[in-house]
């Protein structure tokens, strides 16, 4: 059976799909029709009865990612906070990944409803070699989606650093932990998430205060140097 629907039926959808929506018990079936604006299926709709041709399309997309930290030790954490957009119809899950540059570090499903977006934010454990990260967010491909240029938004970048390095002579990590890193997180102690001498790449034990946990860290690592 071949349904052709006008391509003025389609007003700003550029990879329909269709589906048959039954009009007797409400189930819906789908065919994969991208690409075409005339849809062909091969078994008529079952079971017989009304019917009705519902053109929609499936379009997750990652609108933003922002991170909470430019400078992370090596297997701590920082916070990825990614916004998914749901352009489709249907209620979807999608699988959200976070990437430092080709590596995916950690991934969190969230539900979205049609036209939904939402901000999620991924807690990420540096587990990955010391080095300089451009940071992405992507959302996996829903099923029957074609437009998947914009699932994944490279945004950020993140160093991560040997443990207890989180400044040098030009506030970045110098691959030594000397009186200049201790002083800095010193400068900061007693300080919390959202006061204004508080600074999230001094907080290695990531938990939005700087107190002796992250000094003390940074001493038992003291005098070290990067390999
Ligand atoms: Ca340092
Ligand atoms: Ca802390």
């Amino acid at each position: 059976m071949l349904i052709t629907v006008p391509r003025d039926a389609l007003p700003g959808i550029d990879d329909p799909v269709l589906t048959v929506i039954s009009g007797m018990d409400g189930g819906d079936t789908v065919y994969d029709c991208v690409g075409t604006w005339n849809f062909n299926y091969t078994e008529p709709p079952s079971p017989a009865g009304a019917y009705r041709v519902n053109p929609y399309v499936h379009d997750v997309a990652v609108r933003a990612v922002t991170i909470s930290k430019t400078i992370v030790c090596q297997t701590y954490s920082l916070k990825v906070n990614i916004t998914v957009k749901h352009r489709g119809d249907y209620n979807e899950t999608v699988q959200v990944k976070v990437y430092f540059n080709d590596t995916a570090v950690e991934t969190q499903s969230v539900e979205l409803q049609p036209q939904e977006e939402k901000l999620i934010t991924i807690e990420c454990y540096a587990n990955v070699d010391k080095g300089l990260y451009f940071t992405s967010g992507y959302a996996l491909p829903v099923p029957y989606e074609s437009a998947t240029a914009n699932n994944k938004l490279k945004d950020g970048s993140i160093i991560v650093s040997m443990v207890g390095d989180v400044t040098g002579p030009d506030g970045w990590p110098d691959g030594k932990v000397n009186m200049r890193d201790i002083g800095a997180i010193a400068r900061c102690f007693g300080s919390q998430e959202g006061d204004p001498d508080y600074n999230a790449n001094y907080d290695i034990v990531y938990d939005g205060k700087i107190n002796m946990r992250d000094i003390g860290l940074a001493a038992r690592h003291f005098g070290e140097t990067d390999p």
